[in-house]
């Protein structure tokens, strides 16, 4: 995809926490998508001449003291076993190479908006050579070359959707086990840690986001991740969860009863949700657009809100008047893999909205939000909130949802959460 140049992508480095605590470590997406190398500090150069491609890794050194510190680095002669890869450099000859290697060449393919000491960096370096009077051509320009790798991002292969049905085994089985234990006096803070102790002891290296564990009202707080409340009979709770497996996220949303039950209301108000998620997943399939799963999404919650007297007056007026935005505030669904809002575009470059693919997987995540003290709503539905998300992939003939096995259906999460497998 690149014209003659040359493409960089540093390795993500460690993040200080605190004083001299560092944050977990985790790769930069596209290094990781592009190498599959796990380590910090180190940088993938790509070169394209007239005598063809060339791909060269930086990586730090063997070295005997870090090892003991902070365990064993693959080195310059281990990464050249593991990866094919034409040449392998220790990191710390990065400026001494690329100086040579920037000589002669137009384009530089880099993360415009990433790391910016990284641009920094680069930008002394073609400073440099364009200070040197031995140097005829130096760079002419700086590229975006995430505009290039979100584009191979959006469309998964075989091998990435088997891993995100990995990471979406085990987020089955924490949302289930979830399930299970959730009983009233309980915190929703045991919920999350129960939920991450599955994630870890599956072999997850961690959540793909923040666990939201929000029982009753906190529902209706999008973002809740202070997961602190006391369940109480007669709530709902929320679980938004999900693992990161391998790299690659799975990003569920299961919304159950406290008691094991769900009241009319509540169950008036799942359903409906339901049905509408049920409909939008089923419009999935190559050529359609996001935007028409949204519209879809929107009428569809109206008409259930309208139906069940929570929106007043008709479809037409009250879509005209967006009346459902204030229950349901946000998006359809987003794009998921090595992130959990996977960098990709939903635009073409020319700016105009993509189509589906085979290949492209997504969220559906309609959800229904009512403040405990919306006093325009009928009481039974007050201090509700509810979201069923799963993760979907489009085919050729349609799509597969990845996280169907996930319990969803009423009867199914009534028969878990009283400690009872559900039929089929
Ligand atoms: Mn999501």
């Amino acid at each position: 995809m690149i014209d003659e140049g040359i493409m960089l992508i540093p390795a993500a480095m460690h993040q200080m926490r605190s004083n001299d605590t560092e944050y977990p470590f985790r790769q930069n997406s596209n290094f990781y998508y592009l190498s599959g190398f796990e380590e910090d500090n180190a940088l993938l150069l790509l070169q394209r001449s007239k005598k063809g491609m060339k791909q060269i890794l930086f990586v730090q050194k063997k070295d005997r003291t870090k090892a003991l510190w902070s365990g064993k680095r693959l080195g310059v002669d281990g990464a050249k076993k593991r990866f094919h890869i034409d040449k392998v450099y220790a990191i710390e000859q990065l400026d001494t190479v690329l100086v040579k290697l920037l000589k002669g060449v137009q384009n530089i393919y880099i993360d415009l908006y990433g790391n910016r000491a990284f641009f920094h960096r680069i930008h002394t370096l073609c400073r440099t050579l364009y200070e040197d009077r031995h140097v005829k051509v130096s760079p002419h320009g700086f590229l975006h070359v995430n505009l290039l790798i979100e584009q191979m991002r959006l469309i998964k292969s075989k091998d990435e959707i088997a891993v995100i049905e990995q990471a979406l085994e085990i987020t089955k089985e924490a949302h289930e086990t979830a399930m299970k234990m959730a009983k009233k006096g309980m915190f929703e803070y045991e919920l999350q840690a129960l939920i991450e102790q599955i994630f870890t002891t599956r072999g997850a290296q961690s959540e793909a986001y923040s666990t939201i564990v929000a029982s009753g009202n906190n529902a209706n707080t999008l973002h809740y991740i202070a997961n602190n409340c006391r369940l109480r009979q007669g709530d709902l709770i929320l679980i938004d969860a999900g693992c990161e497996y391998a790299m690659y996220a799975s990003d569920i949303t299961r919304t159950f009863p406290v008691s094991g039950t769900f009241s009319p209301a509540q169950k008036a108000l799942y359903n409906m949700i339901l049905e509408v998620q049920l409909a939008v997943i089923d419009a999935i399939a190559p050529g359609v657009r996001r935007s028409k799963l949204q519209r879809l999404c929107e009428t569809k919650l109206c008409e259930g809100l309208i139906a069940l007297g929570i929106i007043k007056g008709r479809l037409k007026t009250a879509l005209k008047h967006g009346a459902h935005k204030k229950y349901f505030p946000h998006g359809v669904g987003h794009w998921m893999g090595i992130d959990v809002h996977d960098q990709a575009p939903y635009v073409d470059a020319q700016g105009r909205e993509l189509a589906l693919e085979p290949g492209m997987v997504l969220t559906v995540e309609p959800g229904i939000y009512i403040d405990q003290h919306d006093t325009g709503v009928p009481e039974r539905y007050r201090g509700i909130g509810i979201r069923i998300e799963d993760d979907i992939v489009v085919t050729r003939t349609g799509c597969r949802n990845l996280s169907q096995h996930i319990a969803k259906r009423v009867e199914e999460i009534e028969a878990l959460c009283v400690g009872v497998a559900p039929a089929g």
